[in-house]
This record gives structure tokens, sequence and C-alpha cells, in this order.
């Protein structure tokens, strides 16, 4: 098997929310993520966050000593667009410009997602993702987004990890907008979906050569044991997780056992899939993001749970992050050519893997994030190993380029590879930062 000699993307990745603060900045108006974290008695809000609408210049020559040729960020759609439609906010979007300008300087491509999580509030009013016009108002943004910047971005993710939006945001109940409904969560998800197709053929026809893709949030998972049960919790879990979001978008349509489970319990409105729409998900796309962290054991019983609960089944005895989550780099290569076999991409990018561990600086300033470069060496051989077996993966970001807010766990949980300091607003490269340059540089040299 001939290995593939496309360039290779080695990048970091961050989201608006989670680094921008300037929350009501230059007529950006509030998000859904403000609205939770200004009404729920959240300790950490994304107010301040990490400055980053104010350290712009800092953050651009931070991410050239990392030595990236990749920065996957997130717009605000409510920095550009504070009525969710119509009139766009030209302080907005130049915030964008000059990030988008300050990473073609630096050799730096720009990697930009349009959707993670932080939906206008005044769209939320409106019903949000669960009213179908949201395919239409997210069209809107991208198409504007498509005009604007497409002179200088080639590469967009249309939305970051639908399933945690569609069920962390409306049936847990735990992310914003904070909804706790089955129906609202299928519908939620089906609207994302179809935004994502609807916004690829919009950036697409502003954009011909664009590369388009979405972030697809996965959780590979084995049985508890070798026991029938188990195994038929294990092939659910993986539909209600995985397979009801991969295979609308590659083409596939919902998978049946998956819509026969929800129909059944009265989960799925029957209204809600028309002709056409899955038509529209599977349009093609020039590559699949695949956000990975940890696996989980299934067992009987534990087939809906999520990550938000701890460790999901039965796990192992094993390496954990601080999240809570079992470290398993093999896993990441399995699914890797679990999504070229099952459902072929043209590229593959790790749009999304790091772990969270809290080590800080010691007497000297110095941080010795061992476990981190353990963890992030590990999962790159395993990315590595799955290229060489003939799966198309063709880049590879680190979450996260500074510590960041980990939505409800606050500033709590730190997956920066950059230490940030959230009372001073310092940052200091930590070790996992000078050894992931140094990999990208050994990668270059080879
Ligand atoms: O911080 C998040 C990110 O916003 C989306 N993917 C998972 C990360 C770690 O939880």
């Amino acid at each position: 098997m001939a290995i593939r000699q496309n360039h290779f993307a080695w990048g970091v990745g961050t989201s608006a929310y989670q680094i921008e603060g300037a929350w009501d900045t230059d007529g950006k108006s509030p998000s859904i993520w403000d609205t939770m974290a200004h009404t729920l008695p959240m300790s950490d809000t994304g107010d301040i966050a990490c400055d980053h609408y104010h350290r712009l210049d800092e953050d651009l020559d931070l991410l050239s000593e990392v030595g990236v040729n990749a920065y996957h960020f997130s717009a605000a759609w409510t920095r550009v667009l504070p009525s969710g439609v119509g009139e766009p906010n030209a302080r907005g979007l130049a915030f964008y410009d000059r990030l988008v300008d300050g990473l073609l300087e630096r050799d730096i491509e720009p990697w930009l997602t349009l959707y993670h999580w932080d939906l206008p509030q005044v769209l939320q009013d409106r019903g949000g993702w669960a009213n179908r016009d949201s395919v239409e108002w997210f069209t809107e943004y991208a198409s504007l987004m498509a005009e604007h910047f497409s002179d200088r971005v080639t590469h967009w993710m249309t939305i970051n990890e639908p399933w945690v939006i569609a069920v962390l945001g409306h049936l847990e109940g735990l992310f914003a907008p904070g909804i706790s409904d089955w129906q609202t969560t299928l519908a939620a998800g089906h609207h994302l979906l179809m935004a994502h197709g609807s916004a690829t053929r919009a950036i697409k026809e502003r954009s011909p050569d664009a590369q388009v893709g979405l972030s697809l949030d996965c959780r590979p998972a084995e049985p508890a044991s070798n026991s029938s049960a188990d195994a038929a919790a294990t092939h659910h879990f993986d539909g209600f997780r995985n397979r009801w979001f991969f295979d609308p978008v590659f083409g596939k349509g919902y998978p049946t056992d998956m819509v026969a489970a929800y129909a059944s319990k009265g989960r799925l409105d029957p209204t809600l899939i028309q002709p056409g729409d899955e038509n529209l998900i599977g349009t093609p796309i020039d590559f699949c993001g695949i956000n990975y962290y940890t696996s989980v054991r299934i067992a009987a019983g534990s087939e809906e749970m999520d990550e938000a609960e701890g460790p999901v089944g039965i796990d192992p005895p094993n390496d954990y992050t601080e999240m809570g989550w079992l470290v398993d780099p093999d896993a990441l290569e399995r699914f890797l050519l679990r999504v070229h076999y099952e459902w072929s991409p043209e590229s593959i990018i790790v749009t999304e893997n790091g772990a969270s561990y809290s080590t800080g600086p010691d007497e000297t300033g110095a941080v010795h994030d061992l476990r981190r470069i353990e963890y992030l060496d590990s999962h790159i051989m395993a990315t590595m190993r799955a290229r060489e077996r003939g799966a198309p993966v063709d880049g590879y970001f680190v979450w996260s380029f500074l510590d960041n807010l980990e939505w409800r766990a606050g500033y709590s949980q730190r997956f920066g590879i950059v230490w940030v300091d959230h009372n001073t607003q310092q940052r200091i490269l930590k070790d996992s930062a000078y050894w992931y340059r140094d990999r990208i540089a050994q990668d270059s040299a080879d």
C-alpha cells in the first residue's frame, strides 16, 4: 500500500466562545452560551475567556512559535451577524480579517469553522436549531462568510460536533440552550445536518475550489463482555453516538435500525424528515473532520449514556485524563480505518485531539506537562499508522492551542499546549508546545 503523499496539515484548534472574550464588544450580540453563562450558576463565563479578541497579535506570534502550518478556529456568528440574519457587522468581520490576514502573513493556513455552538440568542428566541428555518439562517451566514473570506480561506468546516450540540444541548440540557426533550433533540440534529449540506453548497457556489467539510465527534465503542446483550447495546450506542450522524452525511440516509428505535419510542416526529432532506445532508464533502478523545466499553443499560455522566459503561483499568476520559490511541487508529472503509471520504482530518491535564508552571515558570506529551505522541502515532494502512488522513490538529473555557467545566480543565493565567492573561508555552514544534519539524525534514 503506497503511503499518501499529500500535504499534511499540522495544526492546533480553538473556538470563538472558548477564547475570544469581548462578549459584547464592537456590536457583538449575545449567543446562547452567553445567556447560559449569565443565567445559570456557572462558576466561569466566556465574558473575558483568554481575551484573544484583544490579544490577537500576541496569539498569532505564539502560533508561529509553535510552528504549525494550519490553524483551526471558529467565527462567532453573533459578531458578524448580530441579528442572526440581515445586516452584517463590519467591526465583527474586521476582527476575522485581521485574524485571517495575520495567519497568512505567517504562512499559517486558516481553517475556518462556521459554527462551534454559539447560536445567536435572537435565533434561539425563534426556536433555534429545532426550527426548520435554521437551515436558511445558517445558509445566509455561510454565504456571507464565503463571499467575504473565500479569497483567503480555502478550508471550511460547517458545523463542529453535531451530536454534542443536539444531545448535550437539547436532551441532557447541560449545554446551551439547556433543553431536555427527545423530539427537540432529533429536530435540532436533523436541521444541523441539513444546514451543513446547504452551507456546503453555498460555499462551493461562491468558491468552487474551496475544501469543505465538517467536524464529527466520534465515540468508538466495544462491548464490555462477550454477552449478546452487551453486543446489542454496543450496536445501539454506536447508532446513537456515531452512525446517526456519519451515515446521512455520507449519503446513506439515517440508519434504519435507529429510525425504528426512535420512532417506536415516540422520539421522532414523523413529519421531521421530509423528501429531499437526506439528499441535502449527503451533499458531497471534500474532507471529513474527526474529533477524537476517548473510547468506551458498553454494557447493556448504558447504550444511551454520554460522557457528561462520567466514563460510559465499564471501562478497563487504564490511564484517564482529568476529564475522566480513557486514554485509548488504538481506538483512534481503528476508527480512522473504519471511516475510510465504511464511509469513504476523499480525505480525513483529525480536527480535534488532545487531553486535559492541569499541570501548571513550576518555580522557574516552565510547564512540564509530560502526560500531555505522551497522550499527543501516542495519538499522532496512531494517526500515522492509520495513514500507513491506507486511510487518507491529511491532517492533525491538537486541541487546544490555549487553555480555554471548557464549557460547563469552566477554566478548571486545561487542554492547551499554551498555559494561560486567567487572572493576568499571561501565556507560557508548555513543554508539549515545544515537543509539538519539534514533531512538526521532524515531519517536514523527513
Ligand atoms: O473543548 C471541547 C471543544 O469545544 C469541542 N470538542 C471537545 C473539546 C474538549 O471537551
